[in-house]
């Protein structure tokens, strides 16, 4: 049985997860998705994993698709008495039904659980999830992104909902992440897959977070969680990663402002190159561009990627569909070693 992993963040993420599990589910394969616990945070006393939560609703089809995060159908009682008593972000929405998952998971948190074991609990209650995928967070470690910007430093939820990534931010900063080891079962995934993907998700506070991601020259980068690049760049399966920019600029949220923090330029050619091939130290065999990205293709070639230009917009769940049989596809052209493609049939 063929096994799986996407390394994902959020609304990006979760989108094409779904288009992943539908493209796979003709074949027995097992899918095994590891998620960003970046932007996790502790508020009002209960433990938020916003990426967590977006790929788990979404996966389960109960997630507002208008708004890209949270649940569907959701009301906002607690969340204004909360306000009323001048506790939490005012301008951080927690909605009813979604504090209902901060607290069951605090809960089980409170029992000793890991974050592993309280996401593998919390996705038993969906029967959209009965048949997976298992959703792996990178870490049961804390390693909240943080961002110094010249207002001061924030957590990136304030960063990026209060400021709206307003604030010139100068580094990402991924507190505690000397101390975090990669979650169980989340090395193991990635060493025995078949195909390793990296989704499109946000390249620096998403993957990033995971995996490292480098700044430019002079400029800090961030650095994900020690042994899971590992794992990826000594995996023997094929490494297909999918931009999240198309015509420079990022597809949802604010990619943009998150690679200028790092000097780096957003384009789909530069995140591709910076990811970098596995065979000059980076983690991606391949990476799709979308089609208006074609004239990439050639400088992500000279950096040793196999690089593939085709439609990367996820504007329905069919769209997601049928990038991730692209990606499949991918693999199998990354998976033959060079130089014996057989010929074109
Ligand atoms: N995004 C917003 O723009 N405004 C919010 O008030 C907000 C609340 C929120 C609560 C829980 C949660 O899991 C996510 C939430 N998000 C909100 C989205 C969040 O900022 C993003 O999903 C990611 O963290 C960015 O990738």
């Amino acid at each position: 049985m063929r096994q799986v992993v996407l390394i994902a963040g959020g609304v990006g993420g979760a989108k094409f997860a779904r288009g992943l599990r539908s493209a796979l589910a003709e074949e027995r394969a097992s899918l095994t998705v590891v998620v960003n616990t970046g932007d996790d945070m502790w508020l009002t006393g209960v433990r938020v994993c916003p990426d967590l939560d977006s790929m788990m609703y979404a996966l389960a089809g109960v997630n507002d698709t208008a708004r890209g995060w949270g649940r569907a159908g959701e009301s906002e009682r607690v969340g204004a008495e909360l306000k009323a008593y001048g506790v939490g972000w005012p301008w951080f929405t927690l909605g009813d039904l979604d504090l209902g998952t901060h607290l069951a998971r605090t809960t089980l948190l409170r029992e000793g659980l890991t974050l592993s074991e309280a996401t593998a609990q919390l996705c038993l209650r969906w029967e959209g999830l009965r048949s997976g995928p298992r959703l792996l967070p990178a870490t049961d470690d804390e390693a909240e992104t943080w961002v110094e910007t010249a207002e001061g430093t924030m957590h990136f939820e304030e960063w990026w909902v209060r400021t709206r990534a307003s604030a010139a931010a100068r580094r990402f900063v991924q507190r505690g992440v000397e101390q975090a080891a990669p979650a169980a079962g989340v090395v193991e995934a990635i060493t025995e897959a078949d195909l390793v993907i990296l989704a499109p998700s946000n390249p620096v506070v998403s993957l990033g977070t995971v995996l490292g991601f480098p700044g430019a020259a002079g400029h800090p980068g961030v650095p994900g969680i020690a042994g899971i690049r590992q794992a990826v760049q000594q995996t023997r399966a094929p490494v297909v990663g999918i931009s999240s920019i198309i015509g420079g600029a990022a597809v949802h949220g604010m990619a943009a402002q998150c690679l200028a923090a790092l000097g780096q330029s957003c384009t789909a050619e530069n995140v591709g190159l910076s990811f970098g091939a596995r065979s000059r130290g980076g983690v991606l065999d391949t990476w799709l561009v979308d089609t208006e990205d074609a004239s990439a293709l050639t400088a992500l070639e000279a950096g040793g990627l196999t690089a593939r230009a085709v439609p990367l917009w996820m504007h329905d769940d069919g769209a997601s569909r049928r990038l991730a049989e692209q990606a499949l596809l991918s693999a199998h052209a990354a998976a033959e070693p060079r130089g014996h493609r057989p010929s074109a049939s």
